[in-house]
């Protein structure tokens, strides 16, 4: 069986953009590949987080993949931070990278842009994130398109650490899942769960009514046309993407649904399948949350985790000469 890998990272509460980019796709992909989860804790501290809220966001994190229809029996959902070769592996990858290809990813751009005191971790986040991949011989890596640049990295260290070291490593394929959903109060910025705006964003444990204010005060283009055109019109291409997503209904069979009805008549609709969609799940959620199935699931999930990881890292360690014997 073929093996996946995908994290997400705990630096919020999860949106629709990571579920509908990534997570969703997630349940279907189990069936018939080898899956690892990893909440992603270490990418989450290359900028702050506050630990009590952080240590929170992790176990939210853990029982949302279960709530979505991850099966831990099937797939294996674990913390980065409980697998310590992820950290080893990634100084490796630092190693092999340079500067300035680090330099030009554009998250690294992005989160760093403005800000005064940008962390060198937020520059070697994708040598992490290629550790992470590569550690499990991962042939599959489902991800957002926001993700594509970083995997092309992970693939370029992959083959030199091969030809310069040893050739130990699998060269992953990614598997992008769709187009990336965006802001609902700035179409043209990504959809972040750490947008200091919460407005921008739906999270998944949003209730009913913050939920339905959210997208009726989302931003729309200056006609009233329910139309797909992402370069006229962005914002309500954005809704009508979110809306088709929830609930699998194509894009052109929406746009008929609504002719002639308006912006107003669409959000009303789009509020009640969004609640319609998440009101099952968040109510998994919480009967998984009050549980001890996360602390279960994720103990189990690191035990397995660490025991896969090592033959792989002590033959990257022997390779470049970090091991005694
Ligand atoms: N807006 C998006 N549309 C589609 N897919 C998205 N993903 C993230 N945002 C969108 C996908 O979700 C998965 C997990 O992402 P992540 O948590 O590892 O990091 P991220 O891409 O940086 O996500 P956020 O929400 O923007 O987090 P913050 O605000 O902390 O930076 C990935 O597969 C990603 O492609």
């Amino acid at each position: 069986m073929k093996k996946i890998f995908s994290g997400i990272q705990p630096s919020g509460i999860v949106t629709f953009g990571n579920y509908l980019g990534a997570m969703k796709h997630f349940v279907e992909l189990q069936q018939d590949y080898d899956c690892m989860f990893c909440i992603v804790d270490q990418h989450a501290i290359t900028v702050p987080q506050d630990p009590a809220t952080l240590r929170e966001q992790k176990r939210k994190l853990a029982a949302l993949y279960m709530a979505v229809g991850i099966d831990p029996k099937q797939s294996t959902i674990f913390v980065q931070s409980e697998v310590p070769a992820h950290a080893q592996l990634s100084w490796i990858m630092q190693c092999i990278s340079y500067i300035g290809e680090l330099e030009r990813m554009t998250q690294f751009k992005d989160k760093s842009e403005g800000k005064s005191g940008v962390s060198a971790a937020l520059l070697t986040y994708p040598p992490l994130m290629a550790a992470d991949i590569l550690l499990y011989g991962t042939d599959i890596v489902p991800v957002g398109e926001d993700q594509r640049q970083h995997l092309e990295l992970t693939r370029t260290l992959a083959e030199r650490f091969n030809s310069q070291y040893a050739d130990i490593f699998i060269i992953p394929e990614a598997k992008i899942l769709g187009r990336r959903i965006m802001s609902l109060q700035d179409p043209e910025k990504k959809m972040s769960k750490s947008d200091a705006n919460t407005k921008a964003f739906i999270s998944m444990l949003d209730d009913e009514k913050t939920m339905t204010k959210k997208i009726k005060s989302a931003v729309t283009d200056s006609d009233q046309d329910v139309r797909f055109d992402e370069e006229n019109k962005p914002a309500i291409s954005n809704l009508l993407q979110i809306y088709s997503l929830l609930g699998d209904e194509e894009i052109s069979a929406i746009e008929a649904k609504y002719e002639g009805k308006g912006y107003g008549a669409f959000k009303t609709d789009l509020a009640e399948l969004a609640v319609t969609v998440l009101n099952p799940i968040q109510k998994r959620f919480y009967d998984i949350y009050e549980s001890d199935e996360v602390d279960n699931v994720l103990d189990a999930g690191s035990d397995k985790a660490n025991e896969q990881v090592q033959p792989l890292l002590q033959k990257a360690e022997e390779a470049m000469g970090l091991q005694r014997h």
